[in-house]
């Protein structure tokens, strides 16, 4: 992709050239997906770029390498500044945040532990993942036939990268068939989440999400929005739901730090509608929040130190 206004990466402990960013064909995660990584967003607000709950996303970094046996080889304060010092070295002010570990070059077999593990945080303006259309409207969902895979297939928990296969199966399937975005079931058929954002459902008022229990990335998002609903005194539920849970729902819509909050208005070619007003309410208050002006939520952004 052509990002002429990015200039810089961070990798491996130091500020590089966006075309110096580079790793041997050999690297152990280009055979074998064994990286990690963290989706962030940087905002533009009064005091300068906040980035969106970052300690948060680099703890579960942390906690995703160690779920696949790597130690990442920077403290949480020096990923926290290095995030920092990549953002003021590209001038942005709003973007998009990739931390990325990874294994890297000496060693081909399965037993990975001796290849070397490799850090960059890399960075880039990056609009609605799903359209500004999408958030204002509603997108088209679909089921997609590729199941997510569960707790005893991989650590689901995580977020790594070869975990994505799964995602991508899902997303092109539903892409292909003229929708927006897919949601993927569990082995079980229950409701998982979409391929790259947690999903909620409204009826009769009550906020409904599949708990982690259901295979699904624990969102940063997700958890925000069940803190905004709490603070706005929406009832919620953390439950299991089935396919037809979301046919029947007031208001469905997707969370995550691409996507942001994106209403569904149509679910397996069933109408739900354009966006309700629970749905506006978390909107509005996480527009607030990012944008440095939620009194309540000021700790979730968070700025360069010193
Ligand atoms: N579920 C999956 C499978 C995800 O990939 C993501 C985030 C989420 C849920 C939401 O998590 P959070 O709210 O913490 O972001 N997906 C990435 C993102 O940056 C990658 C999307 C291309 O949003």
């Amino acid at each position: 992709m052509p990002l002429p206004e990015v200039e810089t990466i961070w990798m491996d402990g130091e500020l590089v050239p966006w075309g110096e960013a580079k790793v041997h064909v050999l690297t152990h995660a280009l055979h074998y997906g064994s990286g990690v990584f963290e989706g962030i967003r940087c905002y533009a607000t009064d005091r300068g770029p906040g980035v969106f709950r970052l300690r948060d996303h680099l703890r579960r970094l942390q906690r995703s390498a160690k779920l696949y046996y790597m130690d990442v080889p920077y403290s949480l304060d020096e990923l926290y500044d290095a995030t920092f010092a990549v953002i003021a070295a590209n001038r942005l002010e709003a973007c998009y945040i990739r931390p990325l570990v990874f294994r890297g070059y000496g060693e081909m077999g399965l037993f990975p532990l001796a290849a070397p593990v490799q850090t960059v945080i890399a960075v880039w303006p990056w609009g609605a993942y799903l359209g500004e259309e999408g958030i204002a409207h509603g997108i088209r969902a679909k089921v997609a036939s590729i199941q997510a895979l569960g707790h005893t297939s991989l650590a689901r928990a995580a977020k790594a990268t070869g975990q994505y296969l799964n995602s991508i199966l899902a997303k092109v399937e539903v892409t292909k068939a003229g929708y927006d975005e897919a949601i993927m079931l569990t082995e079980r058929g229950l409701v998982a989440e979409g391929s790259g954002e947690n999903i909620f459902v409204v009826r009769d008022g009550v906020l409904m999400t599949p708990p982690p229990s259901d295979g699904i990335l624990e969102g940063i998002t997700r958890d925000t929005v069940l803190r905004i609903a709490a603070a706005e005194g929406i009832p919620v539920r953390e439950c299991s739901l089935a396919r037809s849970d979301l046919v029947v729902a007031d208001e469905l819509f997707f969370t995550g730090t691409a996507a942001e909050i994106v209403p569904i208005r149509e679910v397996d070619d069933h109408p739900i509608g354009e966006p309700g007003p629970v749905t506006r309410r978390i909107q509005e208050r996480f527009r607030a929040i990012v944008s440095g002006r939620d009194a309540e939520f000021g700790h979730f952004m968070e700025y360069a130190r010193g």
